[in-house]
């Protein structure tokens, strides 16, 4: 079942329910806010003081950056992690798959808004599979008659069962950016989190997984060669207001995404797409 509704504040979201699971997705942003599995836990983490509120990035689930990752390069007056994030999009298609799985797409263009931001002419189209997996797929469409630069991503938040539990795979020999440190390193094997850390790791690895005390979950991709892992640890969250202030120990990001080395040229009427794929298995 997918249906359109809205929270009490008339903020308008999709509900999917099928036989597999179940999605809660924002319009604004195209933000997917909730995917559960039947009998698996919660696969995105979402901040109990999240805001749901037009104009304001909703932290936790999968917000989408687009044009650029992070700081713009060179003007900090522009919003962090670009407009796609904040803007409202539009339901463009909605069906029931033959194995009882769903799919909806959602759309966004340019704008006055985004133009006066961005003067690039672009559709930018989201696909969600909400089955026994969750598949997200974004577009970036060149509608200009210029090329243009992107950064893109899924910045997503997973719900673990605690940080110091959770060890991530597949990043092993991979160069990561520092952004906490400015420096640059190698990933020496698998990785834990024990204190804050905001990283962008260049990889061709296509598949990375991450497991907690009890799950394990498969992150598989196509169009990206970077990866950010992120955590913003107790004195950050005890600086955002929309996070709790224990609210990191339960999350991590890790990000599928076309970050720093890895922004990406799209020709006028060319396209470049991003797409992921997340599973969870019991350990
Ligand atoms: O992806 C990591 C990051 O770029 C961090 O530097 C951190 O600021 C985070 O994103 C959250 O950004 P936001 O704009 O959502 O507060």
């Amino acid at each position: 079942m997918i249906k359109q509704k809205t929270l009490k504040n008339n903020f308008p979201y999709i509900d999917i329910q099928n036989k597999y699971a179940k999605a809660k997705i924002a319009l604004q942003g195209a933000h997917v806010f909730e995917y559960q599995a039947v009998d698996k836990p919660a696969l995105l983490w979402l901040s109990d003081a999240a805001y749901f509120t037009e104009g304001k990035a909703i932290r936790g689930g999968i917000p989408l950056c687009f044009p650029w990752f992070g700081k713009h390069k060179s003007d900090d007056a522009l919003p962090q992690h670009g407009f796609a994030r904040t803007a409202l999009w539009e339901l463009v298609l909605e069906e029931e798959l033959v194995d009882g799985s769903s799919h909806v797409q959602l759309k966004l263009c340019e704008s006055s808004q985004s133009l006066a931001l961005w003067n690039y002419r672009f559709e930018l189209t989201l696909d969600v599979y909400v089955g026994e997996a969750l598949r997200v797929v974004i577009s970036v469409y060149n509608t200009d008659t210029r090329a243009f630069e992107v950064g893109t991503a899924f910045h997503t938040y997973f719900q673990v069962s605690n940080i110091d539990d959770v060890r991530i795979e597949g990043l092993k020999g991979a160069v990561y950016y520092d952004a906490l440190t400015q420096s640059t390193h190698t990933e020496k094997g698998t990785l834990s989190i024990h204190e804050e850390t905001d990283r962008v790791y260049q990889t061709h690895n296509d598949t990375l997984s991450f497991s907690d005390a009890k799950y394990s979950t498969s992150i598989e991709s196509k169009g990206s060669s970077s990866v950010v892992v992120w955590n913003p640890w107790k004195e950050k969250s005890l600086a955002m207001a929309d996070m709790t202030d224990d609210g990191y120990e339960s999350m991590v990001c890790l990000e599928t995404s076309n970050a720093r080395e890895d922004t990406r040229w799209v020709e006028p009427s060319e396209v470049h797409r991003i797409e992921v794929r997340y599973s969870q298995s019991e350990i």
